[in-house]
């Protein structure tokens, strides 16, 4: 299953915040996820920087960040963006990363 890592910003003093919302993230938006073929998906935070990296295993061909087409996704992130670094219409500023190393 390929993975997908990208980064992502969170603005400064957000960390609990952040952490609280993904706790309670909505379970029409995990349900969306697993549909399109996100499996695993895990977001770090480093705390220095205030940069978030998300790794996620992917079954199909899209990452969680091609989904801002859909209602639920546009949602969600308008109700991230006052804490997150975000494009105009409200999508985090997504940076893919690149996979250097890879231990099976
Ligand atoms: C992140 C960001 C991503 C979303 C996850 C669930 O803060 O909004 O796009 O896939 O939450």
């Amino acid at each position: 299953m390929p993975t997908f890592a990208f980064r992502m910003k969170l603005k400064p003093g957000f960390s609990d915040e952040y952490k609280k919302r993904h706790a309670a993230i909505w379970p029409e938006l995990v349900a969306l996820l697993k549909q399109t073929g996100v499996g695993e998906y895990r977001i770090f935070l480093d705390e220095e920087t205030h940069l978030l990296f998300a790794v996620q295993e992917v079954s199909g061909e899209q990452s969680s960040q091609e989904l801002g087409t859909t209602e639920i996704v546009q949602r969600w992130w308008a109700y991230m963006a006052d804490i997150m670094e975000t494009n105009p219409d409200n999508s985090p500023v997504t940076i893919p990363l690149k996979e250097v190393f890879y231990m099976p």
